[in-house]
């Protein structure tokens, strides 16, 4: 159990006046805290009680709890000193917490009760909390999930990130179609944080290495700002286990503002490493390809590496504290860090050069111990996504990392010369510095990861495969064992228990267990055979746009559907395609002869809490990327659990998804991966020839049936050479008749009832693998615990509450 206090002796060394029960479970003594929250945490004015009143003295309330959990995790953890995961991230799309919190407590009932007495509902006041949306999409909510999952799991383990004032952008859509709006998530106070004024780091920009008459090396100089930690508490399901993820706010450390000049009157010279620390944290890179904002990028994720790594060092030296000097050699035994795609790469030659240059190892200890605590995970296949920094950016901003990304590079052209001679033709290619261009030579960080983790991972069998056959090829024949598949999972307890509570109550009572949110695999228990209310079928397609993914596909279906039924800005495609969809939303929906036929609706601004509403009333949802390009997907394991109906091609984890709910309960459509490339040669030969109905479908639109805007770009992508390179990159005219045909397959399969519905349990049932506790359990398995002998099999370290 716990070290430190039980929920018995908390209560008794409470002293805080007016609050009867700081653990309180019962429906009235949870009802009395927060009326004290109200009172004595206020965030406004004495007068009201109102709902948002009410939901921030309810967040109060449920945060009580979690720090008592949390300080118990902590101390038993730092008394324990077990090998601890670090997942390193620049995005965690964690979404509101209220619910998951109350959830995770096992506390719904208990404060719905509380809350009533209070003359208020649950659900009210959950809706008053803002998202936190600090990713862009799969990657970002995945690594929520994982948190989920790890505190679930009782592993000791935690999460880094930055704590950005402006999140993922607020969407509104105007007649120009997408517009794009700051979103203040900290505008109010966020009791889900907690800042640790004890807990900053200094992280150094700029300057240069100094080298001592011994020949050590130091970096010196440029300018530095502080990293604050801002923890959230995460708890875990059913148990007391609670963690931490860890954001980090850079500012300029209070001595630093230099008053004198302030009072001098040079206000701006005073403030500017203020400005610059601001800066740093102001806003998530806005996803995947953009060109803007380099060097600023750049700093994010130095940041996040040198603070992050700073920490889990003194951490590490913190529980060392009284057992003698410190062996260095235990560090892999300690600690695991794992990155969340090449974002966060810099982690490498930082711990490096902390290890070299303040710790005094010599580089050969230093890489050996880094390369064993370092595991890498790769999400894209996409080249554009692939990370690529100039050497004159990182010489300028990082002058002691280059130094030592440099001579990583060197090693590796010697070890692989001086075991692979066969190799020499592939090592321009393998090789971390890419001199192709000789002007201006950069660094590949894919590379510099795969050299220097333990363990490289694909994030679904597929995209692993493509992993090992195709990008990662060479290295493969180094070194066989490095290449592991973990397909991602979700949690079961935001995407099924708490936004399908109805669905979850069947499925308690089929299985007459409620067992399965933490065992998944339980749902294969689940029976056919249940009556449901008839309903017209919600379709659903729910990703960040982007072209491989195919929400051409999408409109161009309901475009070519739209003409049956009848017959009887700098703009990126990306924003056309939102605004083609609301411009035909337009026309289909207001057209009388076919609008109870037929509707279109595009939901703006789709967050983490618009898709725990939709996911749960969708039938049908669309996963119809291009195979070979969608790493994994993991709204589609969502839609599946909730029992939705997938339409999709063999990408990704669709292919696994297929395998578990069975092939008869797939719509499957579309050409394979290893397909794609002979179907784009034969384009390139004149060798495709287009369905009249696809060629159609563009016409109508190029006809001006759903407005004047000039969609050519968009079309002409899909013909001729333009668009990605070559015509149609994608393949949508190949696939348009495969989508048109399995969209019938749906339309005939829906009109059975009986069949939709057992279709619809069966996919439930097969979910199971798909929970994020079996990934997480897969990591810690196969990747946190390998570098390490001595902690295979780690044994659970919480008492379940
Ligand atoms: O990661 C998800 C996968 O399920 C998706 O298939 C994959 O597309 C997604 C640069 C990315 N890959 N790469 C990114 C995000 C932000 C950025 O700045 C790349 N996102 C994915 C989880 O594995």
């Amino acid at each position: 159990c716990v070290q430190g206090n039980s929920g018995e002796s908390a209560r008794v060394t409470n002293t805080v006046p007016g609050v009867a029960h700081p653990l309180a479970q019962e429906p009235s003594e949870i009802a009395s805290n927060i009326n004290y929250h109200a009172r004595y945490s206020p965030c406004f004015s004495p007068v009201k009680f109102e709902l948002e009143q009410a939901y921030y003295a309810t967040a109060h309330s449920v945060r009580d709890l979690l720090i008592q959990r949390w300080n118990d995790t902590y101390f038993h953890f730092h008394k324990v000193d077990p090998k601890q995961t670090y997942y390193l991230s620049m995005e965690f799309l964690q979404g509101r917490a209220l619910t998951n919190a109350v959830g995770n407590l096992r506390l719904l009932d208990s404060y719905a009760d509380a809350l009533k007495k209070l003359g208020y509902e649950l659900e009210d006041i959950a809706e008053q909390e803002k998202d936190a949306a600090l990713g862009n999409g799969g990657l970002g909510r995945l690594a929520s999930c994982f948190l989920d999952s790890m505190a679930t799991l009782n592993l000791p383990a935690w999460g880094y990130g930055l704590r950005y004032r402006y999140g993922l952008f607020k969407q509104r859509i105007s007649w120009e179609g997408q517009e794009e709006v700051a979103e203040d998530w900290l505008e109010r106070f966020n009791p889900w944080e907690i800042v640790r004024h004890d807990v900053a780091f200094p992280v150094r920009f700029f300057g240069h290495v100094e080298v001592s008459p011994s020949g050590s090396r130091k970096w010196v100089g440029g300018e530095v700002i502080q990293a604050l930690a801002y923890d959230v508490p995460i708890p875990g399901y059913k148990t007391k286990n609670t963690i931490s993820l860890r954001l980090w706010e850079a500012t300029a450390g209070s001595e630093k503002f230099n008053l004198f000049q302030f009072n001098d009157g040079q206000y701006e010279s005073a403030a500017q490493l203020h400005h610059r620390a601001q800066e740093i944290c102001a806003v998530l890179y806005p996803g995947d390809a953009t060109e803007n904002g380099k060097i600023l990028r750049l700093k994010q994720q130095f940041f996040l590496c040198s603070a992050s790594i700073q920490d889990i060092i003194g951490r590490f030296k913190e529980r060392r504290c009284g057992k003698g000097q410190i062996q260095w050699s235990e560090f892999p035994t300690k600690v695991a860090v794992q990155l969340n795609d090449t974002h966060p790469t810099l982690a490498i030659p930082e711990l490096m050069r902390l290890l070299m240059d303040e710790e005094g190892l010599g580089w050969d200890e230093a890489w050996d111990l880094t390369r064993r605590t370092v595991a890498y995970t790769n999400h894209t296949v996409l080249p554009e996504a692939l990370e690529k920094w100039s050497q004159e950016l990182i010489t300028k901003l990082l002058p002691r990392h280059m130094e030592i990304i440099d001579e990583i590079d060197k090693r590796f052209i010697i070890m692989v010369r001086s075991t692979q001679q066969d190799m020499e033709n592939k090592l321009s290619s393998m090789r971390i510095m890419d001199y192709s261009n000789t002007e201006k030579p950069v660094v590949r960080m894919a590379n510099l990861c795969v050299v220097s983790s333990h363990t490289v991972n694909g994030v679904a069998e597929l995209h692993s495969n493509i992993l090992k056959s195709e990008l990662f090829a060479d290295y493969v024949s180094l070194w066989p064992s490095k290449f592991q598949n973990k397909t991602n999972g979700i949690t079961s307890r935001r995407w099924l228990r708490f936004c399908n509570p109805e669905l979850s109550a069947v499925i308690t009572k089929w299985l007459t267990t409620d067992e399965w949110i933490t065992d998944l695999d339980l749902l294969t228990g689940l029976p056919t055979g249940v009556r449901i209310d008839p309903n017209s079928l919600f379709d659903i397609q729910v990703k960040r746009i982007h072209e491989y993914k195919r929400q051409l596909l999408n409109i161009l279906g309901v475009v070519h559907r739209y003409k049956k039924l009848k017959a009887f800005a700098t703009y990126t495609n990306a924003k056309r395609i939102v605004k083609l969809v609301n411009d035909v939303g337009t026309v289909v929906n207001n057209d009388s002869e076919t609008s109870d036929l037929l509707k279109v609706i595009f939901i703006p601004n789709y967050s983490v809490s618009v898709a725990e509403m939709l996911i749960p009333g969708s039938e049908l949802s669309q996963h119809i990327s291009t195979a070979g390009m969608e790493a994994s997907g993991t709204s589609n394991m969502k839609f599946a659990l909730n029992g939705c109906m997938i339409i999709g091609t063999l990408d990704g984890a669709n292919v696994e998804i297929r395998e578990e709910i069975g092939e008869e309960n797939f719509f499957l459509f579309g050409a394979r991966a290893e397909q794609v490339p002979v179907l784009r040669k034969q384009r390139e030969d004149g060798l495709f020839k287009p369905d009249p109905r696809f060629e159609d479908a563009k016409k109508l639109i190029r006809d001006g049936a759903f407005g004047s805007y000039d969609y050519s770009p968009l079309l002409d992508s899909l013909e001729g050479d333009s668009g990605y390179g070559r015509g149609d990159y994608f393949l949508v005219g190949h696939d348009f008749p495969g989508y048109i045909a399995a969209q019938a397959a749906v339309d005939e399969a829906y009109r059975d009832r009986t069949r939709w519905l057992k279709m619809s349990i069966l996919s439930t049932a097969g979910c199971g693998k798909f929970s994020s506790d079996r990934t997480i359990s897969q990591y810690a398995k196969d990747i946190w615990a390998s570098a390490n002998a001595r902690f295979h099999n780690r044994t659970l370290l919480l008492s379940p509450s």
